[in-house]
Parts: structure tokens; C-alpha cells; sequence
């Protein structure tokens, strides 16, 4: 195999979307590892480390044995002195020093804790621990004004950092099917994100929602929205036409913005889209797993939904976009991409790769 302990480098794809990493990582613990040292650096906003651990580390995850020797990494594509010591240390000792002292650091395990509230990101987290903050209670007796977004991230933060599991992202589809279909019997509803990558769990559950006749999606979130709300009692949704830029890869956002210029028009680049907390009844088969630690009279689990609603003509690039992962899908270097003058339009993933002339990556393929 050219992926023996020790092959040269050149066997390595550069690009992340071009190396097949499945879910079977043989290098967890040093990308446990890395991945602390990318959320300090992302912390303290310094985005050239966190790319640079983070690229090391999606390396890692794509290699089909367990590194064992440093030497075998020479002349791997990205890997600067840093990473190359941590990598070391952990082989060398089991533990790596830094990674040691940032995870015992007051600052790391607040941040760590402050954004993974539904609707914090770093400003904000950096934001509360330095007005002293240190634990959700804290935030709860405080006189901090949250975002409607942070209220409910708060109020159901145990439910939402509870992982989802599949079994339960089959019954949030069987919801998300009767209120489509209410409305437009014809629609397709495809999984993407990390269940569409083969993850057993995932923090959410994304559905794209489409329709083989062009146009008859539009308008279709508000009313699905609105009938969720009044079935299963939707605990927050913020229906909004965000930019493709928010909403989709970068290939769509390439390729978008080259139509848009040609047409003069805005309206492609807006998928409508919906994040969105359903109420999930844990008596309707969840088995009560999960459910042990609440309230006896509380029988559901707020879970996070992701709906966007895609035309027909542009589902092959939410598609891929959606389904992820973050670091598998960054196709957007590719110069031939950028310097494409006709919108290039794709019925399906793999004619997005082959017109990118890359080798086509599966879904369970892409998860760097
Ligand atoms: P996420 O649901 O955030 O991530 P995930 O499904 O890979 O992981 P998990 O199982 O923990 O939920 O996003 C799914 C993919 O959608 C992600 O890889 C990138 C893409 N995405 C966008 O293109 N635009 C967006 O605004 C968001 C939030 C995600
Ligand atoms: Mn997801
Ligand atoms: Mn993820
Ligand atoms: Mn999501």
C-alpha cells in the first residue's frame, strides 16, 4: 500500500476534499490531542494556528494505520516544528505538556464550556469570561441581556448538548415529512450532515428539502415551519433567507456569485433555510434512554433541526455542502473554479468533481 508507515509524502493528497477519511480514525489520540491546541488557538483568535493544528489533524484522520514514529511524518504536507513536537511528546511520554496545561487552564475550559451554549460563539464567550463568568449558573443569575438564540441555548442546554442519535433523527424525519408533504407531496427530503457521513450521532439533524419541479419549494419553510410548531411545538425558529455565503459551500458560493454577475439577480444565491429546536417525544419509541437525569414530568428532548430548502437545479452544491464535513468540503482553492465565467450546472455530487477534475469522495469518505 502506498500508505504504509514510512511512504513518502507524495502519497498524501494536499486537499483535504481529496483524501478518503472515513469515520474509522486510527490516530485518535493525537488528534485529540491537536484538536484542544486548535480550539486554544481559536480562542485566543489566532486563525493561523488553528488551521495549521487543524490541518495536521485532519492528515492524521485520514491515514489508514497509527502512526507510531515521528520520523515517518517527514515532509507531510503543512506539518510545521509545533505540531511535529506535540506529535513527539504524545508518542514519546502519552501526554503532551501543553496539551496538558491548556486543558487545566481556567480560560480553555470556560470557553470550552461558554460556546458550546447554542448561540455563543468566541467574541461572546471571551466576552463573559472576562467579566468574570465562569459556569452556566453564573450566566443564568447574571444581568447579561441574551440573544433569543442564547435564552433557549440555556434553558435546554442539557437536552442540546446531549448527542442525537440516529434513531432519533428518523423520528424528527417522519415530523419533518408529514408537514412537508401537507404542503408538497412531491418534495424530497434527503439526511445530510454527519448522519449522511455514517456518524452514529451527531449535535443536530440537517435535512435538505427539494423539489423536482423548480419553483415549488419556494415559500415551503414558513408554512412547514408553522405546521411543526402546531404538531410536535417547535421551541424556537428563526426563519430567515440567509446568503448563500451562510448557507453553503464554497463551491456554491463560487459558483453563485459567477451566475449572479451574469444574471443580475439575487436571488440565487438565498436558500431559505430554518435552525430550528424541535420538541422530540421521548415516549414515541426513544426507548426512555437518555431520559434518565430529568424532569419526571418532562417526556421529550429539545433537539436541534437544520431545515433548508433547496431548488432543484442547485441540489447537487447543497448537497455537498451539507453534508460536510467542515474540512472535507474545502474545495474552494481549486483556481479553475474561480476562474469559471458559466454557472456549471450538476444533477449530482460526482459531476461536481469530475468538472472540478478531482476523483470523486463518498460521503462516509469526508469526514477530515
Ligand atoms: P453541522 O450540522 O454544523 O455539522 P455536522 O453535521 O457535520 O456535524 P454534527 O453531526 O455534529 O451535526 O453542519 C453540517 C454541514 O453543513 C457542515 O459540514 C457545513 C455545512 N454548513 C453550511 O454549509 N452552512 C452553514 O451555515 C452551516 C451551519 C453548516
Ligand atoms: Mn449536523
Ligand atoms: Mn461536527
Ligand atoms: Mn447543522
Amino acid at each position: 500500500s502506498v500508505f504504509s508507515a514510512g511512504a513518502s509524502s507524495a502519497a498524501i493528497p494536499t486537499y483535504a476534499c481529496q483524501r478518503r477519511t472515513t469515520l474509522n480514525n486510527h490516530n485518535k489520540v493525537l488528534t485529540d490531542a491537536l484538536k484542544i491546541l486548535a480550539e486554544n488557538a481559536e480562542y485566543y483568535e489566532s486563525v493561523g494556528r488553528y488551521l495549521a493544528f487543524t490541518r495536521v489533524s485532519s492528515i492524521l484522520k485520514s491515514l489508514p494505520y497509527a502512526v507510531t514514529s515521528v520520523d515517518s511524518l517527514r515532509g507531510f504536507p503543512g506539518l510545521g516544528e509545533h505540531c511535529r513536537k506535540v506529535i513527539e511528546e504524545i508518542l514519546e511520554d502519552g501526554v503532551c505538556q501543553e496539551v496538558e496545561s491548556v486543558t487545566q487552564s481556567q480560560r480553555y475550559q470556560t470557553l470550552t464550556l461558554f460556546t458550546s451554549i447554542f448561540g455563543v460563539g468566541v467574541k461572546t464567550a471571551e466576552k463573559w469570561y472576562k467579566e468574570q463568568h465562569q459556569t452556566l449558573a453564573d450566566l443564568r443569575a447574571s444581568q447579561i441581556r441574551f440573544t433569543k438564540e442564547q435564552q433557549v441555548g440555556l434553558q435546554y442546554y442539557e437536552d442540546l448538548t446531549t448527542p442525537v442519535t440516529r434513531a432519533e433523527a428518523d423520528m424528527i424525519r417522519k415530523t419533518v415529512e408529514e408537514a412537508v408533504y401537507r404542503y408538497l407531496p412531491g418534495a424530497v427530503i434527503t439526511l445530510a450532515g454527519g448522519f449522511r457521513r455514517g456518524k452514529e450521532t451527531g449535535h443536530d439533524v440537517d435535512f435538505l428539502i427539494t423539489h423536482p419541479e423548480e419553483g415549488k419549494e419556494k415559500g415551503l419553510v414558513t408554512k412547514v415551519i408553522q405546521h411543526m410548531a402546531s404538531q410536535v411545538g417547535l421551541r424556537h425558529s428563526d426563519t430567515t433567507h440567509h446568503q448563500a455565503i451562510m448557507s453553503c459551500s464554497s463551491v456554491v458560493r463560487a459558483l453563485a456569485s459567477q451566475k449572479c454577475r451574469k444574471q443580475e439577480t439575487s436571488k440565487f444565491d438565498h436558500f431559505e433555510r430554518c435552525f430550528t429546536i424541535v420538541k422530540l417525544n421521548q415516549e414515541l419509541g426513544a426507548g426512555g434512554q437518555g431520559a434518565g437525569h430529568r424532569p419526571e414530568d418532562k417526556h421529550w428532548k429539545a433537539v436541534r433541526v437544520d431545515l433548508v430548502i433547496v431548488p432543484i437545479s442547485q441540489f447537487a452544491y447543497a448537497l455537498l455542502g451539507w453534508t460536510g464535513s467542515q474540512v472535507s468540503k474545502m474545495l474552494c482553492n481549486f483556481p479553475h473554479l474561480h476562474s469559471q465565467n458559466e454557472y456549471f450546472s450538476a444533477a449530482a455530487e460526482e459531476e461536481i468533481f469530475a468538472h472540478l477534475e478531482l476523483d470523486y469522495i463518498a460521503p462516509w469518505e469526508r469526514n477530515a
